[in-house]
């Protein structure tokens, strides 16, 4: 890669987790107990900040969209157990030069895996922090080999209906489909996560690979990856497909521009304990920032994209 990229969130802006990591050394400016873990000089200034908007294990892995498993925010923590994920292969194919199905490993051992501490911003309005352990996709599309003539990455969801109760009921049509612009997909920001808190990532969030795109909206980050397709022509991806009026291909994070049922202006903020109610949590409300707070690094690769219009 030209280019590593640098996290601006720091662990301060994400829950502390009592077993993972200790408040007080990050309030008295010390460094972390555990091996490998730096903290930048911002991390102290963070720390008030991460008391007011924590965002929990508990958060991240009990208040999940998954629809595999259930529409309603608990289904997947209830029911994403019974999803089986090993062994786990993912088809490669279409513009690669090297197509096949391959075990994950296989895929993705040897990979450097990085911890990315990247805000989550559901088109439903609500956002939450989350400390994701994974591998940049270009890193992965490198190792496949993209041919000349690729313009876009396809991936697919799972589907295994004797384990998933929301596939069984056909809540959606599956499976759940996605898809980015081969740039978007090369973007040093664009991960496959396959951790969270350092550990392997719940089948609630994913199990055991998904992308994570930070400045797109939280639909486009697609779980649980079964295949990967590179192709010339823009992919179909399932909430655009459902409800073309409602949701984009591109579903940047963008506050200026409302869905037609809800303002995008800003955000409910998951586990910060606010006086405000979404459903029978506690929160309060952030600005929703352009581009997710990802503008810097991205804006660039919609160059002359009108941002004022919905795509
Ligand atoms: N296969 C699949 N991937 C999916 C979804 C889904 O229903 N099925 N929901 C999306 C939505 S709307 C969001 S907001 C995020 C939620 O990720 P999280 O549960 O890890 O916070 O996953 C996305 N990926
Ligand atoms: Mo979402």
């Amino acid at each position: 890669m030209a280019h590593r990229w640098t996290n601006k969130l720091t662990r301060a802006d994400v829950t502390p987790e009592a077993v993972w990591l200790n408040r007080r050394q990050i309030l008295g400016g010390l460094g972390l107990a555990g091996a490998g873990i730096a903290v930048g000089s911002g991390a102290t200034a963070q720390a008030s900040r991460a008391e007011l908007e924590p965002n929990s294990w508990e958060d991240i892995t009990t208040y999940n969209n998954f629809y595999e498993f259930g529409t309603g925010k608990g289904d997947p923590a209830a029911n994403a157990h019974q999803m089986v994920t090993e062994p786990w292969s993912i088809r490669v194919d279409g513009l690669v030069d090297n197509p096949g199905d391959y075990m994950l490993q296989d895929l993705i051992g040897g990979l450097t895996v990085e911890e990315r501490i990247y805000r989550l911003r559901c088109v439903e309005a609500w956002s939450m922090v989350v400390p994701w352990n994974g591998i940049e996709l270009a890193d992965i599309l490198d190792r496949v080999g993209v041919q000349d003539g690729a313009r876009y990455v396809a991936f697919e969801t799972a589907v295994q209906p004797e384990n998933m109760v929301g596939v069984r009921r056909r809540v959606m049509p599956f499976p759940y489909v996605e898809g980015l612009r081969l740039d978007e997909a090369m973007h040093p920001l664009t991960i496959m996560a396959t951790g969270i808190y350092d550990r392997p990532i719940p089948n609630q969030n994913g199990a055991p690979i998904r992308l994570v795109v930070p400045w797109k909206y939280g639909f486009k980050s697609i779980k649980s990856i079964v295949r990967i397709t590179l192709t010339e022509e823009q992919p179909p991806n399932s909430w655009n497909t459902l409800q073309p009026r409602e949701y984009g291909f591109y579903a940047n994070v963008n506050p200026n521009v409302d869905h037609p049922r809800w303002s995008q202006a800003d955000e409910r903020v998951i586990g910060s304990g606010g006086g405000g109610l979404l459903g029978n949590l506690q929160v309060e409300r952030r600005p929703t920032e352009m581009f997710n707070g990802y503008e810097e690094e991205v804006a660039g690769l919609y160059e002359g994209m009108d941002l004022s219009v919905f795509y």
